[in-house]
């Protein structure tokens, strides 16, 4: 999604943005620009290629200065063509920046042609440069604020104005946005780590904040106007930098920092980390009768894999909803609930307004299970835990889910303990699984010369049909999700025993069925649905535990994952098909860590 990076610093605030915006790359782009105010103009580079092409740009056009804005777009309104690349200008006076959407967009543009502005973009954003532009009366922040009140929907902006030449205007209402402030002066940006490089100190602001930045002075106004102090926070530790190493991709580096990824974010539950997990209170949760899940994309596939533990060890109904279909139904309450977001950034859009559909609709226990310290649905949450995968940079999430998936289990095992489900030895046993659980992923990740032998073997395929039972049906989904997002071949999730209800009609030699296999008490039906596959000729893959006892054979090839990890196996068989995803997707040539049309940290609806 759009990516912000602004700023006012002591020196050239070029090389700053232009770092941020590389930082912020990971999130996914079709364009990218940047603006300075330089000897009373504003000067602005824009291209429909990558940022290192538009650090060439920049240094080609000679751009330099203290104060400037910066931008990678998402297009949402609008092709993406140069025209409509941020930064957006109102005349030479005024120039934007906006990670979000104008609802309002339509009427807001009729009115300000009318009143003999034109229009150079077809973008919701040239509306507010413009609404900027007409309220501008020699103050750039109550321009804005004056502006802000006409907009309805969802924006995080960073303004500047070529007469005001050491300022910089920042609002949020909706969409992300911290400041960021250092030795080399304060900046903006869409997450904390775009401003790692030059940045110490963060403040997050809230729901309908404006910041002040002029010279070194950074002043946080609140939606009513009145200047107001924000917490501020140190920098998340950013030892998990975006350098690769010896990978060829971020997302082949985050599958296999998993083990660690895992292992930290046990130790943090388990209370040996280097931060304490924020769990509810045990007395909180010995009433929980329900469990609401809310989440996206891969975040909803660790939710509904984490429904079975919920029922199976806490004795709670559990329900994973897809976060955007849930915010526009009827929320039915009912005692007992507790309301858990998942999420890998803390900020996708339909995730935090479907936290807030519940809240208003009287759930107030939450418990929020992200990646991101200080995010804005850490903020909304009563409760949060934070999952220690560290920056995940591919837009296909890889251990962010494996992270949250331990969490998750954590939280059924502690609910169940509380309400008395499971005993404290039966308790303790699940959780000491959780120990072992990186070595185990080890192990599964030593496989990846096999996965590659599949990976060949399937990278022409126009079509695969991913297949699984119980807590393994989510992993199916996420593995045909994996392979869709980066190697662009179709793929289908299905749980095994719907085949005959019909996808089985789909199934010729040319449909690879990919099985994931696990020696849990589903095993036998599984296998009949194996069956019914080979007897029309598909070609199966099947992922099965060493004790399975399936071997490969005419039309089935196998691979052996170690023994069965019991309730803990879906953890497992996922790494196989994260690697079988970026292996096809390497064999195909794909933008693996940026695949086509997607971004990361899905910030606007
Ligand atoms: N609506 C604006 C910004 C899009 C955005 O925030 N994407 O993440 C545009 O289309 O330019």
């Amino acid at each position: 999604m759009c990516g912000i990076v602004a700023g006012v610093a002591r020196q050239n605030i070029v090389p700053a943005l232009l770092e941020g915006l590389r930082r912020l790359e990971y999130r996914g782009y079709d364009s990218c620009g940047v603006a300075v105010l330089q000897r009373g103009e504003a000067r602005r580079v824009r291209t429909l290629a990558r940022v290192c092409a538009l650090a060439e740009d920049a240094r080609a056009e000679a751009l330099d200065g203290p104060t400037g804005i910066a931008h990678t777009r998402w297009a949402t309104h609008g092709m993406p063509v140069i025209d409509n690349a941020h930064p957006i200008f109102s005349g030479e006076q005024i120039a934007v920046v906006h990670n979000g959407i104008i609802e309002n967009h339509e009427q807001l543009r009729q009115a300000l042609r009318n009143k003999g502005y034109t229009f150079s973009s077809q973008t919701d954003t040239e509306v507010i440069a413009h609404l900027i532009h007409e309220h501008y009366r020699g103050d750039i922040l109550a321009a804005v604020q004056n502006a802000a009140r006409l907009l309805q929907g969802a924006y995080a902006i960073a303004v500047m104005c070529r007469d005001e030449p050491e300022r910089v205007i920042g609002a949020r209402q909706g969409s992300p946005l911290v400041i960021g402030m250092g030795a080399q002066g304060a900046f903006l940006a869409s997450d904390t780590f775009a401003l790692s490089g030059c940045a110490e100190r963060f403040v997050y602001l809230e729901e309908g904040d404006l910041v002040d930045i002029e010279g070194r002075r950074v002043q946080v106004i609140d939606r009513e106007g009145q200047p107001v102090e924000r917490r501020e926070i140190a920098m998340q530790r950013a030892a998990w930098d975006a350098e690769l190493g010896a990978y060829r991709h971020f997302m082949q580096k985050e599958i296999f920092e998993q083990p660690v990824a895992v292992a930290r974010t046990v130790a943090t539950l388990l209370g040996r980390g280097e931060q304490q997990a924020a769990m509810p209170e045990p007395a909180e949760l010995a009433d929980i009768e329900h469990v609401l899940l809310l989440g996206c994309g891969t975040s909803h596939y660790a939710a509904l894999t984490a429904c079975g533990w919920f029922e199976h060890f806490a004795g709670v109904t559990a329900r994973a909803e897809i976060a955007s279909e849930y915010r526009y139904r009827d929320h039915v309450r009912r005692g007992g609930t507790l309301v858990v977001p998942v999420s890998q950034s803390g900020e996708t859009a339909d995730t935090l307004a479907a936290l807030r559909y519940a809240q208003a609709a009287g759930e107030d226990r939450t418990l929020t299970i992200c990646n991101v310290a200080g995010s804005a649905m850490v903020r909304q949450s009563r409760w949060s835990f934070i999952t220690e995968a560290g920056v995940e940079v591919g837009v296909a999430s890889t251990k962010a889910f494996t992270t949250q998936l331990v969490a998750l289990f954590a939280l059924a095992i502690q609910i169940g303990r509380q309400r008395g489900h499971i005993s404290d030895a039966e308790a303790a046993t699940q959780m000491r699984k959780l120990d072992a659980l990186p070595d185990a992923m080890r192990d599964v990740l030593a496989r990846e010369p096999e996965v590659m032998a599949w990976a060949e073997a399937l990278r022409k395929s126009e079509h695969v049909l991913y297949l699984g039972r119980g807590t393994h049906y989510p992993i199916a989904l996420e593995g045909a999700l994996k392979l869709k997002e980066i190697s662009y071949i179709h793929a289908e999730g299905y749980p095994a025993g719907e085949l005959k209800h019909g996808p089985l009609a789909l199934v010729t030699r040319a449909m690879p069925v990919i099985v994931t296999a696990p020696n849990d008490a589903l095993l036998h039906k599984l296998k009949s649905n194996m069956e019914e596959v080979r007897a029309r000729g598909g070609q199966l893959y099947v992922l099965a535990d060493l004790d399975t006892e399936l071997m490969g054979a005419q039309g089935m090839r196998v691979i052996h994952l170690p023994r069965w990890y019991g309730v803990l196996s879906p953890l497992l068989h996922v790494l196989v098909m994260q690697m079988l995803a970026y292996h096809v997707a390497c064999l195909r040539g794909t933008d693996i860590d940026k695949p086509r049309n997607l971004a990361k940290s899905v910030t606007v609806e």
